[in-house]
């Protein structure tokens, strides 16, 4: 089996969770026996190949100019992606286009079309539900292109229960199109590492807790809730410290709402961090806090688990299914400040509450892998495969009955 993948981030070019995703995914392709070829976007000194753990990795440099913002880069990056894509797919036999979300959805519809190959595509994330609702023109043209992505997809994966119901909402997708596959999570990546507990001191004092929060620093993550509840419980004198690693366009405001807010002595931004650093702040934070108001999967809690840190999420998206209040991870109300702060304060003060949340998190962390997704990502391969290949056999039938129609392009590469 033999696959074209395209994606708009890969490691080390890495925006969200979606790289990460498409990083654990082709490499566990690789293992289970399948040919990856991954097209994605090139930048600085990255090299434009090289094969890693296995999958072959092509990078482009997306056509030069810069007019028109970041819509008119996604297109420059798709020109580039068809470019090379129909350059592979002229030698090669694929059997199969992969593209993972709406950043590279002109260059895999094209594929599809000029070598009759079937597209399957993951949406891990909507325009819609990133800013509950569409409120201009921006949106509303992003939206349709990751409609027009579903509709020309043989099958759509998503990343949790609730994407699923996001994708018949807001695209009409019948249901029969979507396959649920969940992300994992590598538990061994998440093994401490000696001296860990020595390096605590250079970040709190004994007596402080230390609360961790690692993502994009865009409004949907929700820092800004974290920050009140920090306001909240720094004004009943609880001794914290917040770690809060990540870049993003909210970096600015929320470093400045710190200030406003007093909280300059508690609040550390670090900015982008590695893997490794991040493993060993959950090593040393006493809690995780992912506060997002739209998450559609949030591998950061598995993360979480498999660090062994209590992590406390909003009651959203694919957290309300990763996590079961009270058993391994607390849940508050998405935007509630108060409520995150409550349930902080009963972590800290509940005696075996953080040890029983511990436990059982690192169990439930253990139920989701990489391997499992990428065996079912394969039966939803073979399905499409099975079906394109019916679908070929049943089109050289008819033009043999009926000579006149031979020759003729097939049904999918008139549109
Ligand atoms: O984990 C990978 C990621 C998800 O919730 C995450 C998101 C984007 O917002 O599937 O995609």
């Amino acid at each position: 089996m033999k696959v074209l993948m395209l994606s708009w981030e890969y490691p080390p070019r890495a925006v969200g969770g979606l790289a990460r995703h498409v990083y654990e995914l082709t490499r566990s392709l690789v293992k289970k026996g399948v040919e990856v070829d991954l097209l994605t976007a090139r930048e600085e000194a990255l090299p434009y190949e090289e094969k890693i753990e296995g999958v072959r990795v092509f990078r482009v440099d997306p056509y030069h100019g810069d007019p028109g913002g970041f819509t008119a880069w996604v297109m420059r990056l798709n020109l580039a992606l068809l470019e090379k894509g129909a350059s592979l797919a002229a030698r090669e036999q694929y059997d199969l286009v992969h593209a993972h979300d709406w950043l590279v959805a002109y260059s895999a519809r094209g594929l599809k079309h000029a070598f009759n190959m079937p597209l399957l595509a993951t949406i891990h994330a909507t325009e819609h539900g990133r800013n509950h609702g569409l409120h201009n023109d921006l949106q509303r043209y992003i939206s349709d292109v990751e409609w027009w992505l579903t509709f020309e997809a043989w099958k759509v994966i998503c990343c949790s229960r609730y994407m699923e119901k996001e994708l018949i909402d807001v695209f009409q997708l019948p249901r029969d199109k979507i396959r649920i596959i969940y992300n994992g999570i590598d538990l061994e990546a998440f093994e401490p590492a000696p001296g860990t507990e020595k390096k605590r001191q250079q970040f709190a004092a004994q007596e402080e807790k230390i609360i961790f929060f690692v993502g994009r620093l865009v409004r949907e993550k929700g820092v800004d809730t974290l920050l009140d509840a920090a306001a909240i419980l720094q004004s009943q004198n609880i001794p914290l410290k917040f770690i809060i690693a990540g870049k993003g366009p909210e970096g600015d405001y929320l470093r400045h709402k710190a200030v406003e807010l007093g909280l300059q002595e508690r609040v550390a931004f670090t900015g982008y961090i590695s893997d490794e650093e991040r493993n060993l702040i959950y090593h040393l934070a006493d809690a995780a806090v992912f506060p997002s108001f739209y998450e559609p999967f949030g591998i950061v809690a598995l993360e979480a688990m498999a660090a062994k840190t209590p992590v406390l999420v909003s009651d959203v998206g694919g957290f309300d299914e990763i996590v079961e209040h009270d058993v391994d991870g607390l849940k508050f109300y998405a935007g509630d400040a108060s409520s995150l702060a409550t349930q902080l304060l009963r972590l800290f003060q509940e005696k075996d509450l953080a040890g029983k949340l511990v436990r059982n998190g690192y169990k439930k962390a253990r139920s989701f892998s990489w391997e499992e997704l990428a065996a079912q990502t394969i039966g939803v391969y073979r399905e499409i495969i099975s079906s394109h290949v019916k679908i070929k056999q049943q089109e050289t039938l008819f033009s043999q009955r009926n000579p006149i129609s031979a020759g003729k392009p097939s049904r999918y590469q008139k549109h």
